[in-house]
């Protein structure tokens, strides 16, 4: 049985509000609010089923972050709304120089996460009143460090990478040293040899996270044998057959992401927001552009602007398709407008290629940019507002690992097209051209659009729901716990190399990454 379980989550803003869009905050913060609010009920309707009467405790433990940006993240622990038995526990970041005070990019946590790890352990021992039952780690630093906690207190430990950067960065193992300075590849790939080998078992969203596909190489796959030239070369890092791996498809939210048909529940009062947030004629730094003829579909997306999620490269393919500009407006909701108030260096060059595409193509009167927007009610209702206009959601990231909002918007009945690579120039004009025969044959024929919807929303029901996702990861945690314990397979050779691993390399490559500072 499963009473406690403690999921690690350390880098970005962990918050239950304003916070979304911040640097290195969204789909991860998203995922593990939704989840533990699923697993909590699960445990209940498990421990009562069983006769039992005891109260479960589950602990997301994250960074506190002295100088919070006017969210959360300064408070020690914090209830997690719609929940009974889950909390935020949060512990800083530690140095000799002493408490880190601002927000560091998650590309930068290394040199933290021992003393975050060993200073976690006595925290959340206070707060459980002993050890955990079950390890869930988040991301490779989350991943590091519950192998460091799992490996500890002798507790089974679940990895969920979200996002491998290894394959997000075309040879970024042949070529680490180019990358080191800006991303400090060496140490994260090293952390995520470590977590994948010391889990008792892995979940990801999809098999091609696991395997790829005919023409793609797996996030994990590309763990099995790889080369950092003058650090050391990886034979067997990963076995992709190994019967660890588990697909658990995450779901979204269903109080707030619904069907646009389910007319009883719909936020009607909203609409007068969205409305001014879609139509608002005043040029603001959080609406640019206009929409001149308002019967016509939405092509909408959503995503951080971030370069790898290729939101220019959608304004782009949308800008050079004069049918596809014909046919529907685009509206796409991503970073900041105003440039001066970003920090980020890949955001400023998306935010001015956004500005410099919509220059050059004459968009106004067919586009719509609307800054990141973390109101989750409104968000959903926008889904469904745009669904009534008979729209549809693109995906246009270089590489998704799984990618959040495509759920959300097939949960809200609206269909999503998946635009993988539209950046490839090659590609650009078969894409647009794509969408654009989609919007025809719709316009043509008013069921078309209806079967896609529908479909996508029997998918969701049969797979990518938070309630088929939470019994099977609690059924997940009995099998392989049951398993740890009686076959005593504690893989000791395995274990004794993965130390060594850690001592030997991680530690020094974790070391090399010069820590951060306050100004
Ligand atoms: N999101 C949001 N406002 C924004 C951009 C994103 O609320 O301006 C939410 C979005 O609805 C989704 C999450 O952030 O729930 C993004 O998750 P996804 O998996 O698509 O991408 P990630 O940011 O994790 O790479
Ligand atoms: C982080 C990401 O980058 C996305 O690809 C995932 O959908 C999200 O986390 C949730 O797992």
């Amino acid at each position: 049985m499963v009473f406690n379980v403690v999921i690690l989550s350390p880098h970005g803003y962990f918050g239950q509000a304003n916070v979304l869009g911040l640097p290195d905050t969204g789909g991860q913060i998203v995922y593990i609010l939704d989840q533990v609010r699923a697993l909590e009920n699960e445990m209940l309707h498990r421990i009562q089923r069983q006769g039992l009467d005891i109260a479960p405790r589950i602990l997301i433990v994250t960074r506190l972050i002295p100088d919070s940006k006017g969210t959360t993240c300064n408070q020690r622990l914090e209830r997690v709304s719609g929940t009974e038995h889950t909390h935020i526990l949060r512990v800083p970041f530690r140095s000799e120089k002493g408490i880190l005070r601002k927000w560091i990019s998650r590309f930068d946590v290394w040199p933290y996460l021992e003393t975050f790890a060993e200073d976690a352990a006595s925290e959340l021992t206070a707060e459980l009143q002993g050890y955990p039952d079950f390890i869930i780690g988040n991301y490779s630093d989350g991943n590091l460090v519950a192998s460091l906690l799992a490996y500890k207190m002798g507790v089974t430990q679940c990895t969920i990478a979200h996002a491998l950067e290894k394959t997000k960065y075309p040879d970024s193992d042949i070529y680490w040293k180019k990358f080191e300075d800006k991303y400090h590849f060496s140490s994260q790939f090293t952390a995520d040899l470590i977590a994948m080998n010391n889990a008792d078992f892995i979940i990801t969203s999809t098999y091609q996270e696991i395997a790829g596909t005919k023409n793609t190489v797996g996030q994990y796959e590309s763990h099995s044998s790889f080369t950092l030239p003058g650090q050391y070369r990886v034979v067997h890092g990963i076995d992709v057959f190994d019967p660890k791996f588990n697909i658990v498809s995450p779901g979204a939210d269903m109080a707030i992401y619904f069907p646009y048909s389910e007319k009883t529940k719909r936020l009607t009062s909203l609409h007068g927001s969205i409305e001014e947030l879609l139509y608002d004629p005043v040029q603001n730094d959080v609406h640019i552009g206009t929409l001149d003829d308002r019967s016509k579909p939405l092509l909408f997306s959503m995503a951080r602007l971030d370069r790898v999620k290729n939101i220019s490269g959608l304004v782009e393919c949308y800008a050079k398709n004069p049918k596809l500009r014909d046919l529907v407006n685009l509206v796409v909701v991503a970073g900041y407008i105003d440039v001066k108030k970003s920090k980020d260096r890949e955001e400023i060059e998306e935010i001015e290629k956004m500005h410099g595409l919509l220059k050059e193509y004459k968009l106004n009167g067919q586009f719509r940019w609307i800054s990141a927007q973390n109101n989750r009610a409104r968000n959903g209702e926008l889904y469904r507002y745009i669904a009534d206009t008979r729209g549809a959601f693109v995906q246009p990231a270089l590489y998704e690992a799984f990618g959040l909002t495509v759920v959300e918007a097939m949960t809200c009945g609206f269909q999503h097209l998946p635009l993988a690579m539209v950046a490839l120039p090659r590609l650009l004009s078969t894409a647009g051209a794509l969408m654009a025969d989609f919007f025809e044959r719709c316009k043509e024929d008013p069921n078309y659009w209806s079967t896609f919807s529908d479909a996508g929303l029997k998918r969701i029901y049969e797979r990518y729901t938070w309630k088929i996702y939470s019994e099977r990861l609690m059924t997940l945690a009995g099998v392989y716990g049951f398993w740890k314990y009686v076959s005593k397979l504690e893989r000791r050779e395995t274990r004794r190399y993965l130390e060594m691993f850690y001592i030997l390399k991680f530690r020094n490559l974790a070391n090399s990454v010069p820590p951060a500072s306050e100004d």
